[in-house]
This record gives structure tokens, C-alpha cells and sequence, in this order.
């Protein structure tokens, strides 16, 4: 067999060179068209070679058949050793040429193992993922994207992540030097500085030039996003670092990962809070962001009852148990305008938990606490903000700022407040407390009163389907993820103890967040042998359906209920409330905010994607057995999803 190539015709090669040498220069385009569409006088050879057709190549730069053996080693098999150090499981990505030096060193130097590769339809849902897994596991995973197309589809998921100061490790392949580009693609995927996309929004970026560069950029880099305030980090990887052999090996090091110990607060403002807790009539915590590891929940609830006051979840976290008899979150229009002290920690948007606003008619707002009220502040939002996204909130009235970590600084709050506490005390604590038993008693029965409501309709009321789930869950270690905005019935009504029992919302509440990021937690939950669950608006899954794919393709237990009110219908609320303002009546509202015409079968979908799926189910009764069926399959390892209609309409 021949192994010459079909060469070019002769003749056509020596036009080409006379084409390149003397005409490509002086022709301009305008005389470039006259030429081609002048009438047929040349020579045959002259016409053959002018003819459109794929022979543009000299032989000369003809890609070789097989591919050369060229290096043993590449700039990516040391940043895979780097990685491992940093004890980063997971690699989530959608691939892409900009670092195919990395995903090679990965699979082939790193035995696809701290980091394995999680295979994404879409970059928002790898960064989704890190969010929903750190907010279980407590560190972050690592994504990796198309430096410029792949990292603008990842920034929607990077906002929440910022907003909700999680970390997730966001890596862009890039090609920085400007002559190692070659066509279109490598150009319009490449820009002089991928960081300036998400800068806003990230807690540091860097875009390493050599290997040792790399080395200490990426260890600083997940030292930054894991030390509170946490967030998202940004790293931009030339491909040429990640695929070119490494040089002089010997001369590279991988700095140590040194954790930063989060700051206690101050000492002498620590006695001045204490005092005004111990003081106080009505002392009241709101918490929002307080329990960045397990521990945060116990140390709050053991400060909580020594003073036997409420506490006011925010859930940013899970700060405190919804059980504990002290946990008055539901109640906060009373617990707010009775307390004379209030301590506030780790809140995101301090002004919101105690103003009470409405955009009913105007927007309009006024205070829930009396005006003499003491407001402290503890947490690290004042050291660390940035200017243009406003997820601050509203400035606030404070009377004692203090800075420091809310959880690391509470165990010396407790003791300062034990040993101000005298017998006399005591028991007035004591009765205080009873009080507040009892009204979260109350607040129970009526929440259990209220899911009642409606229990046999069809659509199905939310109340009916979170109670279907909890029963046949409750006496597991269960998990529930991901938002539950408008469905607060399984934080009234089930049994948060722990907390992994939910891992919360968006951060910056874009939707889309749910799907991917409950994947991501249930992920982290799976090493656990915990069973975890998820209410999934139609309209988030809407957003990015394919997770369901990398649901099933990695074998991650999940069970996905779908909250199908085919509708976005918080904002289809907003409408109504519009028109209604003025006057011009509810018919015409279903435009632009239902998901209807046609209906979506989410169990096909889920199907397709070679997930378990059932429903649409719309009789209450056939809702349990579903879920048996469901639950069935995730507790054997897999994900499942049932689509259950709560269309209010
Ligand atoms: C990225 C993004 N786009 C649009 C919105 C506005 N929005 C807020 S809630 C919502 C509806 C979400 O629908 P679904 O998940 O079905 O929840 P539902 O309101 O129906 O309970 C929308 C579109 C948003 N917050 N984020
Ligand atoms: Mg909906």
C-alpha cells in the first residue's frame, strides 16, 4: 500500500507560490473578486487551480498521519500533582481545547482522582454544583471552562456563589500570547484578561505565566476562597502552560496550604455585648450566615439558652435547630418589636431581617424594633465588600459594630455572658424561656393546622407534598437541599437538627441555581450515606434540564420532586399585583410568566435523560406510592424525579 499522500497538482503548487510571493500582497480584495469572476481566457492548469476546493495547504504543513511521540510530560501533570495537594475531589467542566492540556494530565497522570472529572452540559451547572456541595461538605470543588465563551455561561452560578460567599474554584483555559493562536476559535475564545468577565464578583483572580507561578497562584487561591468571608476565585490558564513539557522540574516547588484561622472579636467589645445581652429584657439573635461548619449550631444554641432568649433564623446557614423551643423564627414581627437588645450575626442584609417592607402599592418600608432598641452587629460583612453589585442590603442603625468571625467568636460571648449571669437572673431566664416554649409550641400547631388546608385538592397543595416526603424520610438520615423559597413548610414543620438537614438558597436567588445545585450537595451526601431530596421549581429545571443527564451519568442519589406550578410564579403573583394596582384586572396576567401550551412532561424529560421518572401526578393519593417508587431507586444509587402538579390555579 502507497503511503504517499494525494499531493496537490504541480502545476497548482507553483501557482499557489506565485499567488502567495507576488500576487496575495498586491491584489486588493475589490481586484481579488474581478479576477475570479473575469471571463475564462487561462490556461487549464491556471483554472484548475483557481477552483474552489479544499487543496490550500502546501505539502510542506500537511499534519502528520499518527500523532508524534514529542514529550513525556506536560506543564498539566504538575498542576494535577499541585491539585492534590489541595485536596480537591472533584473536577467539573464541559470540555473544551483551552485546556485540554489540564483534562489530559487529569484523566491520564492523574488516574481521574482528586480531582475526577464531572461531566456538565453547561458551565453554569458545574459551577451550581461546587455551590451546592461546599454548602454541605464545607470545602470547595474545582470547575474548569472555555476561558471566554465557557466562563460567561459559568457567571450567573459564580453571582449566587459570590452572593452567598461559598467558595467554588473556577479555572478558564486561555491562550495568552498572541502569536501561539491559530484560527478563528482560538481568538474569539480569548481575551487579555478572562478575570475582568467576573472580577465584580470574584473574591481574586490570576492568570499564571510559568509553572511555578501557577503553584503558589492556586494554593493562594483556595486558601482565599476558603477563609471567611468566603467566595468564588478565579484562575486563567495559559493552554500553552498546561500542554508544553516542564521545564527544569527540579527547581519547581508546591507551597504549603496554610488554613487561616478565623479572627475572634475584640475582648473588651465582646464584655460590652455581653453585658447588654445579660441586661436586656428581651434580648433577641437573628442569624444569618453564622454556622460555617457543624460546630456553629451547637455553639449558638448553647449561648441561646443561657439566656434563654429568641432567636430569629435568617437561613442563610442552618444556624439553629427548627425544633428548639427557643427557635422563633416564624414569630418575627413579635420577637422584633419586643426585643430592647438585639445581636445580629453574620447577617447579609441586616436592614431586611428587622424592617418590614412591602411593594404592594409603593414601596414602602418601616421599622419592626422600638426605637430605644440596642443593636449590636457581629460578623466580618463590614471588613470586606466590594462597590458595584449591591447584595449589601440597606445601610442600618447599629449601636455597637463589632468585627469578627460570628462562630469562632462565640464560644468567649457564651463564657462572658455565664459569668455575668447571677441566680436572681436564672430563674427569670427560666420563665422567659417557658415563654417562648410555648409560643413555638403554638406556632407548630397552627403551621400543622395550616398544612391541613386543602389536603385532599388536586393540584396538590405544597403542604400536602412536603408532608408526603418528610414521612417517608424522616427516620433516615435525610438530606433536604437546595432553595425552598416560596415553600417554608419543611422549615416549619420538619425536624432540622443537624446541618446537612438543609443546606439553603441561592445567595443571589438567580434561578437556575436549584437543579444543578442540589446535584452538587447530594454529590457531597452520597460519601455519607445520607438520602437526599429536593423541591424543584418547574421553572428553575426550565433553566437547565440537563443536569438530570449528569445526574444519571455519575450515578448520584437524588430525588427531585418537581414543584410544578407551570408557572414562574412568583413573578406571576408580582403581575397580578400590578395589574391590580391598576385596575386593570388579572385576566391577560398568565402572558410571559406561565409555562403552559404546552404543559412539560418532566418525567419524560427525566427519562430521556435516562433518569427514573413519574408523574405528572395530580391526585394526592397516588402521591405517596410514587414516592416510595422513587425512593426506591435513589436508596439503590441513582437519581429519580417525580413531577407532582401544585398548579394553584
Ligand atoms: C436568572 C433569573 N431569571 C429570572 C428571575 C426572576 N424570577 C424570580 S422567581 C422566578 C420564577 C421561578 O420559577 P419556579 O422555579 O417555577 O418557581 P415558582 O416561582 O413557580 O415557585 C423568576 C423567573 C431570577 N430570579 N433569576
Ligand atoms: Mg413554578
Amino acid at each position: 500500500m502507497s503511503k504517499r499522500r494525494s499531493l496537490p497538482d504541480p502545476g497548482r503548487r507553483k501557482f499557489l507560490q506565485g499567488a502567495t510571493l507576488a500576487g496575495a500582497a498586491a491584489l486588493t480584495p475589490a481586484a481579488a473578486d474581478a479576477q475570479v469572476n473575469a471571463p475564462v481566457k487561462a490556461p487549464r492548469a491556471a483554472m484548475k487551480a483557481a477552483a474552489p476546493g479544499p487543496i490550500q495547504v502546501a505539502v510542506e504543513t500537511l499534519p502528520p498521519e499518527r500523532d508524534p511521540v514529542t514529550q513525556t510530560s506536560s506543564g498539566g501533570d504538575f498542576m494535577v500533582d499541585v491539585f492534590k495537594t489541595l485536596d480537591i475531589d472533584y473536577l467539573a467542566m464541559n470540555c473544551a481545547s483551552s485546556f485540554r492540556g489540564l483534562h489530559e494530565a487529569v484523566i491520564n497522570h492523574g488516574g481521574n482522582a482528586k480531582p475526577e472529572i464531572l461531566t456538565c452540559p453547561h458551565e453554569e451547572i458545574a459551577v451550581a454544583m461546587g455551590h451546592g456541595y461546599a454548602k454541605i461538605e464545607g470545602k470547595p470543588l474545582a470547575m474548569i471552562c472555555h476561558g471566554v465563551v465557557g466562563l460567561q455561561h459559568a457567571t450567573m452560578a459564580m453571582y449566587n456563589a459570590w452572593c452567598d460567599r461559598v467558595p467554588v474554584y473556577v479555572i478558564g483555559g486561555t491562550i495568552i500570547e498572541a502569536d501561539k493562536r491559530g484560527t478563528t476559535p482560538e481568538w474569539v475564545h480569548s481575551a487579555i484578561d478572562i478575570g475582568a468577565i467576573t472580577r465584580d464578583f470574584t473574591k481574586w483572580d490570576d492568570q499564571p505565566t510559568s509553572l511555578q507561578h501557577f503553584a503558589e497562584s492556586a494554593v493562594r487561591a483556595y486558601k482565599i476562597a476558603t477563609t471567611p468571608p468566603m467566595g468564588p476565585v478565579l484562575l486563567s490558564l495559559d493552554a500553552e502552560l498546561q500542554e508544553n513539557p516542564i521545564k527544569e522540574s527540579e527547581k519547581l516547588h508546591i507551597p504549603k496550604l496554610s488554613k487561616v484561622i478565623p479572627p475572634q472579636a475584640d475582648s473588651g467589645a465582646i464584655a460590652e455585648a455581653a453585658k447588654l445581652l445579660v441586661n436586656a429584657e428581651a434580648p433577641l439573635i437573628v442569624v444569618d450566615r453564622l454556622a460555617r461548619t457543624p460546630a456553629g449550631m451547637t455553639r449558638l444554641v448553647e449561648l441561646a439558652e443561657t439566656l434563654q432568649c429568641a432567636v430569629m433564623d435568617r437561613f442563610g446557614r442552618t444556624n439553629f435547630p427548627s425544633r428548639h423551643p427557643l427557635n422563633q423564627t416564624f414569630r418575627r414581627n413579635a420577637v422584633v418589636g419586643q426585643a430592647d437588645v438585639i445581636l445580629a450575626i453574620e447577617m447579609n442584609d441586616h436592614w431586611a431581617a428587622i424592617n418590614a417592607f412591602s411593594d404592594r402599592i409603593v414601596r414602602s418600608s418601616r421599622p419592626l424594633h422600638k426605637p430605644t432598641a440596642k443593636i449590636v452587629s457581629l460578623g466580618l460583612r463590614d471588613m470586606y465588600l466590594k462597590a458595584n453589585f449591591q447584595d449589601f442590603g440597606r445601610f442600618s442603625d447599629i449601636d455597637l459594630s463589632i468585627a469578627g468571625d460570628g462562630e469562632a467568636s462565640l464560644p468567649p460571648l457564651t463564657e462572658a455572658v455565664k459569668k455575668l449571669i447571677d441566680s436572681g437572673r436564672k430563674s427569670a431566664y427560666e420563665a422567659r424561656g417557658k415563654r417562648y416554649a410555648a409560643a413555638r409550641l403554638a406556632m407548630l400547631e397552627q403551621a400543622k393546622s395550616d398544612a391541613t388546608i386543602g389536603w385532599d385538592a388536586s393540584p396538590i397543595t405544597t403542604a400536602r407534598m412536603c408532608a408526603e416526603v418528610y414521612a417517608q424520610i424522616k427516620d433516615e438520615d435525610w438530606s433536604l437541599v437546595g432553595n425552598t423559597i416560596n415553600n417554608t413548610w419543611p422549615l416549619r414543620l420538619w425536624n432540622i437538627d443537624k446541618a446537612h438537614r438543609w443546606n439553603g438558597g441561592a445567595g443571589g436567588a438567580g434561578v437556575g441555581y436549584n437543579a444543578p445545585a442540589s446535584l452538587g450537595a447530594a454529590l457531597a451526601n452520597k460519601r455519607h450515606g445520607r438520602l437526599t431530596v429536593t423541591f424543584n421549581g418547574d421553572g428553575d429545571l426550565m433553566f437547565v434540564p440537563s443536569t438530570l443527564w449528569t445526574a444519571a451519568h455519575h450515578r448520584i442519589p437524588l430525588l427531585y420532586i418537581v414543584q410544578n406550578n407551570r408557572a414562574y410564579h412568583q413573578e406571576y403573583m408580582y403581575l397580578q399585583a400590578m395589574a391590580n394596582r391598576l385596575g386593570r384586572g388579572i385576566e391577560k396576567t398568565d402572558i410571559g410568566t406561565t409555562i403552559k401550551d404546552p404543559n412539560v412532561d418532566y418525567a419524560t424529560v427525566a427519562r430521556g435523560f435516562g433518569v427514573y421518572g413519574e408523574g405528572p401526578i395530580t391526585d394526592p393519593n397516588e402521591l405517596a406510592p410514587a414516592i416510595k417508587r422513587a425512593l426506591a431507586v435513589v436508596r439503590r444509587g441513582e437519581p429519580a424525579l417525580i413531577d407532582v402538579v401544585t398548579d394553584p390555579r
